[in-house]
């Protein structure tokens, strides 16, 4: 860890960050500016820390709390859902988005998948998820065999494995399906998944780094008050209010 990552990011004028690129929560433009709705607050919440920027590193789920606890990265902002093991490893700020959990399914929904509880009902039904991911961590809490979980490496991947029949329906964050699947496809996101846990996140950095988290807090706090949170959020397709009154700790329970 960096003896003072406030210091040392001030100096060097950016913060080094692990994203997904997956829409809306990340994404990497043509030219390489990382944006997206996590990126976007955390670019601005470090600025009015006196850092620049922020330096984005694109980065499978799984390798990302690996990748900052090797100092690869100084904090990871890609809508990495707060739960349980998570918080026990990474100190997160105070959550900047809440969101739902849906399945990408046939058009018509053919199978009438639309809970955990019908994927655990049908032991034939193959779902696609992102290892390490939190939808894993669904099935997983819910019993749901590892037969029945079929790993595909991104968003595109998991839309591919339902083209090429090698998954029934996918499992990703209902505003990431929406989109990757285009209105009048072969494929429609389900509404969100009533027995999956509320998806948190926030900016995920190094517990040695504590004092960085605490200043962070003090003007995440400041910036949510502002009209320009609210124009992050809504130009992404978050809702704004969804987030209010919810704090990490809470998250944190999620299992
Ligand atoms: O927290 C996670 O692991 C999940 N978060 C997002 C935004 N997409 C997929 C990933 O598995």
């Amino acid at each position: 860890a960096s003896a003072n990552l406030l210091e040392t990011a001030r100096q060097q004028g950016y913060l080094r960050v692990a994203i997904a690129n997956e829409p809306p929560y990340t994404q990497v433009e043509t030219d390489g500016t990382v944006t997206g709705c996590e990126p976007d607050i955390l670019r601005a919440v470090a600025q009015r820390l006196g850092i620049d920027d922020i330096q984005g590193i694109v980065t499978p789920y799984e390798s990302m709390i690996p990748g900052l606890q090797a100092n690869r990265w100084d904090v990871i902002a890609a809508g990495l859902f707060m739960k349980q093991s998570r918080c026990a490893e990474v100190s997160y700020s105070e959550p900047v988005i809440v969101s739902t959990e849906s399945f990408a399914v046939p058009s018509g929904n053919p199978g009438k998948i639309t809970t955990i509880a019908d994927v655990l009902a049908n032991p034939e039904l193959k779902v696609g998820v992102i290892p390490g991911g939190f939808e894993e961590g669904i099935l997983n809490s819910a019993a749901v065999p590892a037969e029945q979980q079929v790993q595909v490496d991104d968003g595109r991947s998991g839309v591919e494995a339902l083209q090429a029949g090698r998954c029934d329906v996918f499992l990703l964050p209902t505003l990431s399906l929406e989109a990757l699947i285009e209105d009048g496809d072969e494929f429609e996101v389900t509404d969100p998944i009533p027995d999956a846990p509320a998806t948190g996140s926030g900016a995920a950095f190094r517990q040695s780094d504590q004092s960085f988290v605490d200043a962070y807090n003090t003007e995440l706090t400041a910036f949510k008050a502002t009209d320009e949170f609210t124009r992050i959020q809504e130009q992404w397709g978050f809702d704004p209010a969804a987030v209010e009154g919810v704090t990490a700790e809470q998250l944190c329970q999620n299992e």
